[in-house]
């Protein structure tokens, strides 16, 4: 750290740093530990009271890891790390964050990361070429590079309904769910939600509640989970072989440890064959369902229709009221929401104490002290758990607002579209990158290992930065649009951006709607070597000023 004795804001100094890292999930530790490395002067800002971001927060019943699942979701840049024990395939919430724990020890990170302090603020400051942060504990601090790694899954999504917040039973939302153990017994519970949260931790309160209410918008396909123990063989396996493996993953569209897979197409298929073939993944579980699916599902509306087809038979198996099984039924093309993978979900639906409750055709009117009214009836409740979501991948980025050249908000820049170049940078906010940004595969991707190759590029692009003498880079007009052209393109040849989800920012009013996440699996990677290997092209740069801070390290 190296401190300036710059004029200090009213109440306190300002803290002069190399980066300014905000958030200490996956990302922001990854940041922390390899800037750290390079010689830089690192400040990791989060308002948690310790490490693990989404790990941190989303610790709701039946929170659990689901695609690349353990011991494959985790950090990749030490082969000592593969020395954790991972007990299941789809590690629970605790069992990450005690990883997580782990790691902050064993790189001694804790050093270098203030808890419990918001960035409340940032700007940039032109002729300093410094970005200042403003934080809820009084503490500023100014650095060359600003790496927002503020987590694609980490601003909450609070529904305004009438009342809401008139109700005087307990309420908890999935994504900041409380350390102290929350319990349901002898209770009546509502669920708003039926995403991955919803449907993870609605079988583990039917088990306590009196009664379940589940208060559902749109009904979800969602597929075993599969989960089971990992054997310690397996671990071994994987431990003698994990060079091998990362070099697979790095390889994979997804950044998952398989071999790339013969394309092969729904419709080529006779409807016996198909149904044989789903009915192995669905029998297997897990994320490599969608995996090793046919090449058109997300394609083409027919061969969609085929697997479609096949999971609403499988409700109306597994549910017996047929009543309930017909509410349950999706018809949004299937896997253009987040697939979801479950412990037992439609199976829910058999218990005396859980009641379904289709919003379309009966919705929410308010909220009283001790109830929640739908247009049929009022449903007397002791808990109310909000599973509705984030504003997701560009929620957290709006939420802190950074203010770019000539003052201008983000929240200015991105009220049409989250325009970007490579998913990490934005023109008119230089020297500022994000992390799982819109724009980049981010959750489309194993997010440990994207968080590392995204963190790696922005390393070797700082100290190129340095070496070179540059004191402020950001992306052309051109090259933001050209990129976006691409993200849409790519997106547009899907069914995905056909779809109300959190990937296209329907579930937030107001929100620009499109779909923001690169679709093109390992070409993002490819899209960054190329520009790295082209001086990176597609940004503009401006000489250091001669201060301290700006000579290289
Ligand atoms: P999701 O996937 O955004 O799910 C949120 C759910 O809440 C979804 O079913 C929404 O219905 C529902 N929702 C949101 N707002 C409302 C209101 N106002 N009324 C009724 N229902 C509402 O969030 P999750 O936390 O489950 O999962 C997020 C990701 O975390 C997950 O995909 C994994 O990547 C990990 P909708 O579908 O919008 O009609």
């Amino acid at each position: 750290m190296t401190s300036e004795g710059q004029a200090p804001r009213e109440g306190g100094e300002i803290e002069s740093y190399d980066v300014v890292v905000i958030g200490a999930g996956v990302s922001g530790m990854y940041a922390l530990h390899h800037l750290r490395g390079m010689g830089l002067s690192v400040r990791v800002f989060d308002g948690a009271r310790d490490i693990g971001g989404t790990w941190w927060y989303n610790r709701y019943p039946g929170a659990r890891v689901d695609g690349p699942g353990s011991p494959f979701y985790g950090y990749t840049f030490s082969n000592e790390l593969m020395e954790w024990d991972w007990a299941e395939t789809q590690s629970e919430q605790s069992a990450v964050l005690e990883y997580l724990e782990h790691v902050a020890e064993r790189f001694d990170l804790r050093r270098d990361i203030q808890f419990e302090t918001w960035v409340e603020d940032a700007w940039y400051d032109e002729a300093a070429q410094r970005w200042t942060v403003e934080t809820s504990t009084g503490v500023s601090a100014t650095a060359q590079f600003l790496l927002c790694a503020v987590g694609a899954l980490s601003t909450p999504n609070m529904p305004d309904i009438p009342g809401i917040n008139d109700f005087g039973g307990e309420v908890y939302h999935t994504g900041r769910w409380p350390h102290e153990p929350v319990s349901f017994s002898g209770k009546r519970v509502a669920v708003i939600g039926t995403g991955s949260s919803g449907i993870q931790s609605i079988p583990e309160i039917a088990r306590d509640a009196d009664h379940v209410i589940v208060l559902q918008r749109t009904a979800q396909f969602s597929f075993p989970a599969g989960n089971r123990p990992i054997t310690p063989e397996e671990m071994a396996t994987a431990r003698e072989n994990f060079d091998a493996l990362r070099e697979k993953m790095r390889a994979n569209p997804g950044g998952f440890p398989f071999d790339p897979r013969e394309p092969r197409m729904a419709l080529d298929d006779t409807p016996e064959q198909r149904r044989a073939r789903y009915e192995e993944l669905w029998q297997r579980g897990g994320f490599k369902f969608f995996l090793e699916l046919y090449s058109d599902i997300a394609v083409s509306e027919e061969a969609n229709a085929t697997l479609a087809d096949f999971v609403r038979d499988k409700i109306r198996e597994i549910v017996h009221d047929s009543e309930t099984a017909q509410k349950l039924m999706p018809e949004y093309f299937v896997m253009t929401k987040r697939p979801i993978l479950d412990n037992g979900y439609y199976e829910t639906f058999n218990r005396e104490n859980v009641t379904l409750v289709d919003l379309r055709e009966d919705p929410i009117e308010r909220f009283t002290a001790a109830s929640v009214v739908t247009r049929a009836s009022e449903h007397p409740i002791d808990v109310l758990v909000l599973a509705t979501g984030f504003d997701a991948i560009s929620g957290s980025m709006l939420r802190l607002n950074p203010k770019g050249r000539d003052g201008l908000s983000l929240k200015e820049r991105w009220s049409d579209r989250f325009h970007n170049y490579l998913g990490m940078s934005v023109a008119g906010f230089p020297n500022l990158f994000m992390i799982h940004g819109p724009g980049s595969p981010g959750v489309f991707y194993n997010m440990p290992l994207g968080a590392e190759r995204q963190v790696n590029w922005l390393a070797d692009f700082m100290r190129y930065l340095r070496e070179q003498g540059v004191g402020a880079a950001e992306p052309t007009a051109d090259s933001e649009a050209s990129w976006g052209a691409e993200v849409s393109a790519i997106a547009n040849a899907t069914l995905f951006p056909r779809t109300d989800s959190w990937w296209t920012g329907a579930n937030i009013p107001g929100k620009p709607r499109h779909f923001s996440a690169y679709l093109g699996g390992a070409l993002y990677y490819q899209r960054l070597a190329d520009t790295r290997s082209k001086s990176y092209e597609g940004f503009v740069f401006e000489p250091a000023l001669q201060t301290e801070d700006a000579e290289a390290p």
